[in-house]
């Protein structure tokens, strides 16, 4: 099942837009939709949202993540202060056997810091993801803006750095 799965999802590849789904296996770990929203031309920052499924028995441990269209990538995640949504760095992000751990607009996601390249509509970059378990996993992020829910944008306009 999953290795037809992911066959089926490599065939995808091959022909993929940015708006096609796509996703990454590897030990237990499956990675799904990995994308981005467009950035203007000069942005220095941007984020990346994917979900990360463990169909294993063994706990693993998202550790940290790179990508070489940015100076850094942190794990970051937005919590309540009082009224305030605010975004707060996390060192590490498990992923519990069994459970699935989405990073989306308004929860947890990949901040890229000091971009060197904007994402444009329809392109990919390069993202890699480092597991405590699964070790590294390299995955292509989709920019995608119609990927975004009107309420995920505004939810997003509080995201200060
Ligand atoms: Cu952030």
């Amino acid at each position: 099942m999953n290795k037809m799965r992911s066959a089926i999802a490599s065939l995808l590849l091959l022909s993929a837009t940015g708006a096609v789904a796509h996703e990454y296996e590897q030990g237990s770990l499956q990675i799904a939709h990995p994308w981005s929203r467009p950035a203007p031309p000069m942005a220095a920052n941007g984020s990346a949202y994917l979900v990360i499924n463990n169909h294993g028995h063994v706990d693993d441990v998202l550790l940290s993540a790179e990508s070489p269209v940015a100076e850094r990538v942190e794990i970051h995640t937005h919590m309540m202060d009082g009224d305030m949504m605010k975004m707060r760095q996390l060192e590490q992000l498990p992923v519990p056997a069994g459970e699935a751990v989405t990073l989306a607009p308004g929860g947890h996601h990949l901040m890229l810091f000091g971009l060197k390249q904007a994402p444009r509509e329809g392109e990919r970059f390069p993202l890699t993801l480092h597991f405590e378990q699964a070790g590294e996993v390299a995955v292509e992020v989709s920019v995608d803006a119609d990927h975004a829910r009107p309420e995920e944008k505004a939810s997003d306009d509080g995201h200060h750095h």
